[in-house]
Order: structure tokens, then C-alpha cells, then sequence
């Protein structure tokens, strides 16, 4: 079974937006392979398919089922490569991909410098100047490097990158940036755009670029959300979302109330771009696809009762056990939101 969302318009009433998420088993990828921007694996991951790269990502599925992650666009997509980056293409969207041994840098810092300058050098040259979400995924996110937590060398080296360019804060994108077990590779994937999207944030949440100097020397660069307004689609990227309100993490160690905070939190968001915006969505069984990050997989039974009542099971989860940015973070969600404009 494959979960396709907002499928290509056929009579159907449905209409394609420029790039869709489906999860679906392994075994089966029925989208051919002219329209993939990307194929994303997580443990354990099937081998790639002949002449199809993957993106191999190192955090185990939870679910009985391994699922793989599949970015399709209605239109036929060109494949290329420059320097770090591996893409894929469409006339309205691109999609990269940076995997590097963070072993070849000075340090975290240094190598998230380096792969984000690239990252925003690459996206001018192409002419797809708007970055919507970016996906990080490095390992022991939580350990220290000479008593700094390596995290907070992320967003120093992130931070570095993206504050070259004027009013920086304005062009952040959506994001998430979660640990992984592997020693060796940091990885980032992102979508682009040829023109910008809207920037959203949380009014039950202190922006992240604002956040104190407590949570590291340099404030974490990414918006809440992202919206962006195609041409007869809207869709919504919605950010890493957790049990923060104002700046502060709430219910430690309390998986349960933290769940509830989060989802409070992704209500909120929502809400906020109805009021505001005067578009999206009421309610979160109405989300296209969420993607939830598990620091302890024992969570996940209680994590997925809940989640299947609030989305009423008719929305597409994917579980991932990863180390989510703060410790005393116990999960994180993330989110698409498709709708007609
Ligand atoms: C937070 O709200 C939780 O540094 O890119 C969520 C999403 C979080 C993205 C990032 C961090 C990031 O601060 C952590």
C-alpha cells in the first residue's frame, strides 16, 4: 500500500502541487522513477534500485514495516551534481542533497559552515534562490566537543553561513535537525523554490533565530513553518515541533504531557496561519503527512495510540527513533500540509 497524497489531477478533482511526500513498504515503489526528486531509506534500508540514487538516513523506522520516503513531482525531473551537492530537479523546485564525512573538517562547525555556505552558493547559481525546509541529520547531537554541546556547534556553523546574507532572519527556512547514531556522516537535504515562500511562526513559541543565549552562542536559524502559495496549491512545511512554549521546554521527562504540548504547539500553528492567512487547515487529521522523532523507542507504542487519535488514522506517520536537539526533549514532529488554494 502506498500512501499518495494530493495525487495528479485526472478528472479527479484532485490537483498535483510541484512536489509531494508519500511514505510507503520498502518492497514497493509504484512512482516512476522520471518523477522522483528523492527516495529516502531509514533503517534498515532496502539497497537502491538500478540507477536510482537514494538517500539513506540513519535512524531506525519504528513501525513493524520499514517505510521509505518518496519526493515526487507531476513533472518529468532532470538529475545533476556540483561539488557536495547531489539534486534533482523540476521547472519549479529543486531538491538537494549534501552526505560528507564530518571527519574531513576541522570540526561540526566548520563542516555545517562549509555544507550551508555551499548549499546557498549552489541554489543562487541555479536560480531556485528560495529555500523552503532543510533536513539535518548528524550524529551524537547531544554529546560535547570541548565542552560545547555539539548541537549548539551546529547552529554556531549554520549561523555563520546563513547571517552573510542581509536581513537573513527574513529568508530561513523550515526545518529539522535531529541526532543520528552514525559516527561518520553529516547530511543535509532541502527543497528550493524559485520564489519565496511566507514565513510563519508560532505565537505560543519565542522564534527560534530570538531564543536566549542559554540554548547556545548562536540562536538556531529556521522559521516554524513555511508557506508557500503555488499556483493553485498551497502547502505548508512545517518545522521540528516540540514541547517548547516561550523558549523553554516544558513536562521533562514526561513523555505524555510533552506529546500534548507538541501537539498543542501544531494546533496553535495552524490556527495561527487560518487567522492570519486566511488559508489551510482547522484540524491536524487533516495534515497531509507527519514524521515523528523518538529519543527512546519505548515511547512509541504510547506515542502512536495518541497520535492516531488526534489524526482520526487518516494521516500517513512515519516513526523514527532519533535524538531530538535538546535533551530534555523526548520527541519532535514534523509535519506537510496540502491544500487548495
Ligand atoms: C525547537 O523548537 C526544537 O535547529 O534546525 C526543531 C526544528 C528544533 C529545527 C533546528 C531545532 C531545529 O527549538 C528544536
Amino acid at each position: 500500500m502506498t500512501i499518495s497524497l494530493f495525487k495528479p489531477s485526472r478528472g479527479s478533482g484532485l490537483i498535483a502541487a510541484p512536489l509531494n511526500v508519500s511514505y510507503s513498504p520498502v518492497a514497493d515503489t509504484e512512482i516512476p522513477v522520471q518523477n522522483i526528486l528523492a527516495s529516502i531509506e531509514y533503517q534498515p534500508a532496502a539497497p537502491a534500485a538500478a540507477g536510482q540514487e537514494q538517500i539513506d538516513v540513519a535512524l531506525p523506522c519504528l513501525s513493524a514495516v520499514p517505510y521509505r520516503e518518496t519526493w515526487s513531482s507531476p513533472e518529468v525531473v532532470t538529475a545533476g551534481s556540483e561539488g557536495m551537492i547531489s539534486y534533482r530537479q523540476s521547472s519549479r523546485v529543486i531538491f538537494g542533497v549534501v552526505k560528507v564525512r564530518e571527519s574531513e573538517f576541522a570540526s561540526l562547525q566548520d563542516c555545517t559552515h562549509r555544507v550551508y555556505t555551499e548549499i546557498l552558493q549552489f541554489l543562487t547559481r541555479k536560480d531556485y534562490p528560495s529555500l523552503l525546509r532543510v533536513w539535518n541529520y548528524f550524529s551524537d547531537i547531544n554529546a560535547d566537543s570541548d565542552g560545547v554541546e555539539r548541537y549548539k556547534l551546529f547552529c554556531v556553523g549554520r549561523h555563520q553561513a546563513v547571517s552573510v546574507i542581509p536581513d537573513f532572519e527574513r529568508y530561513l527556512p523550515a526545518a529539522s535537525a535531529i541526532g543520528t547514531g552514525t559516527q561518520e556522516f553529516f547530511l543535509v537535504y532541502f527543497v528550493a523554490a524559485r520564489s519565496p515562500g511566507v514565513q510563519i511562526e508560532n505565537p505560543r513559541q519565542i522564534s527560534a533565530f530570538h531564543y536566549p543565549d542559554q540554548y547556545g552562542p548562536k540562536s538556531p536559524s529556521f522559521t516554524r513553518a513555511m508557506l508557500k502559495n503555488w499556483e493553485q496549491v498551497s502547502q505548508l512545511y512545517i518545522s521540528g515541533t516540540a514541547s517548547i512554549v516561550g523558549h523553554q521546554t516544558l513536562h521533562r521527562d514526561k513523555v505524555r504531557l510533552q506529546l500534548d504540548e507538541t501537539v498543542a504547539n501544531l494546533q496553535s500553528l495552524i490556527g495561527h496561519v487560518r487567522a492570519v492567512h486566511q488559508c489551510g487547515i482547522e484540524r491536524l487529521d487533516q495534515v497531509s503527512a507527519l514524521k515523528v522523532y523518538i529519543r527512546h523507542p519505548e515511547h512509541y507504542a504510547l506515542i502512536q495510540d495518541r497520535l492516531e487519535e488526534v489524526t482520526a488514522e487518516k494521516v500517513p506517520v512515519l516513526y523514527l527513533q532519533g535524538d531530538i536537539c535538546r535533551q530534555d526533549l523526548l520527541l519532535e514532529i514534523e509535519g506537510l500540509v496540502n491544500f487548495r488554494r
